[in-house]
């Protein structure tokens, strides 16, 4: 009976551990990466640049599906993404931006349907953590 006992509590923490580490897996999966650094867009992005200064400002990744993944712009030109446009199914879901060309992101834009602004976040002070929460559900 005993045996029964711990036999089915290890068999429950066997579960718990795969579905923790199945969680984690996905969410790492889930939060594709974009960089500040224009060289780092290599493999995988299509890259352009669209003011003809020789210097790449745009870069897009396309999901296996050929759907809008991530979008990065370096609409200041200084040679660093500022502008990222993260996309699930083809629709624009957070854009985020550095406003202050610190390379670090300080306001996040939450969408729906894509067209919609349902909330947002600032770093008001570029600490990298937001301070100022916004939402408009
Ligand atoms: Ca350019
Ligand atoms: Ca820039
Ligand atoms: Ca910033």
């Amino acid at each position: 009976m005993e045996t029964t006992k711990a036999f089915v509590r290890f068999i429950f923490v066997v579960l718990l551990s795969a579905v923790l580490t199945a969680g984690l897996a996905s969410a790492q999966e889930d939060e594709p990466k974009v960089y500040f650094e224009i060289e780092r867009y290599s493999t995988g992005w299509i890259t352009s640049d669209t003011n003809g200064d020789g210097h790449i400002d745009y870069a897009l990744k396309l999901t296996d599906r050929l759907q809008k993944e991530l979008e990065a712009m370096d609409f200041s030109h200084d040679g660093y993404m500022d502008n990222f446009y993260y996309y699930e199914n083809d629709v624009l879901v957070r854009h985020e931006l550095d406003t202050n060309g610190n390379q670090q992101v300080d306001l996040w834009v939450f969408m729906h349907r894509g067209v919609h602004v349902k909330g947002g976040e600032r770093d008001t002070n570029h600490d990298g953590e937001a301070d100022l929460f916004r939402s408009y559900e």
